[in-house]
């Protein structure tokens, strides 16, 4: 009998959509908690995850509610550790195939996703800045893609690493959601930028990745969306209003 997962995790946070989306592909069972990361539970850092970040795993020990953490049970967090540790428990979910070269092309991407793209789209989508940056970064991540299919050929770690940001960016471009001045067309002026056509694999790839069943399922759209309509008002209110 597998060891019982509880994972704590918050819809609007991409890192931990990483996760729940490895879940998801691994098709296991296991406990979902919500942590309100405004209004974080007091046993949480204690018992949890001493960082206070989602997205973290209890793995084992005995049958207790996600609220009364055990200390038996092991405690991982780091959402990218977190996908390979899925992936480790659950070899034939695919999510790292077995092919050590498919392996390395997938850490390849992700690597690129963290270190090109991830710091590009924050720049952009919280602080406003230079979408050309983004724009670059993205097409360094389409040189890798393969011509057809996902980062590696199949679904895998590769695409979850990215998939929780690429829904985010697109739903906060379209609704014109960054912390740039609101109502000047910046949000669809971005938009263009990134679906230009010497972006064209990607938007291909991007399409494919966000209507994955696994990234589907697990992306609560209209939460997502009213969480962050709540939380550029208030970067909008102290950025442009002071
Ligand atoms: N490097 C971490 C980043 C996780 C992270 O930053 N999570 C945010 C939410 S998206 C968080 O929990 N922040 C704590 C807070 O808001 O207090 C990972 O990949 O898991």
């Amino acid at each position: 009998m597998p060891e019982r997962i509880t994972l704590y995790t918050a819809k609007i946070c991409p890192y931990a959509h990483r996760a729940e989306i490895a879940l998801a592909v691994a098709g296991v069972p296991y406990t979902r908690y919500e942590i309100d990361l405004r209004n974080k539970p007091e046993w949480y850092l204690p018992k949890v995850n001493p960082v206070g970040k989602v997205p973290a795993i209890a793995y084992g020990g005995p049958d207790v509610p996600a609220d009364q953490p055990s200390p038996e049970s092991v405690k991982l967090n780091e959402s990218l550790v977190l996908v390979e540790f899925i992936a480790d428990l659950f070899p034939e979910s695919g999510i790292l195939p077995a092919d050590p070269v498919l392996r390395a092309k997938a850490r390849l991407f992700i690597d690129a996703v963290s270190t090109k793209f991830g710091p590009a789209q924050a720049a952009v989508l919280h602080n406003g800045a230079d979408p050309e940056p983004l724009v670059q970064a993205l097409e360094a991540l389409q040189a890798l893609l393969p011509e057809q299919g996902f980062a590696i050929g199949e679904f895998s770690a590769a695409d979850i690493a990215i998939a929780p940001f690429l829904a985010r960016a697109e739903l906060n471009l379209e609704n014109d959601l960054g912390g740039y001045p609101e109502g000047k067309g910046e949000g669809q002026r971005i938009l263009s930028l990134i679906r230009s056509p010497r972006l064209a694999r990607w938007q291909e790839y991007s399409k494919a990745v966000q209507s994955h069943p696994a990234v589907a399922s697990t992306f609560d759209r209209d939460h997502v969306l009213q969480s962050f309509k709540k939380r550029f008002a208030e970067l909008r209110a102290k950025k442009f209003t002071a």
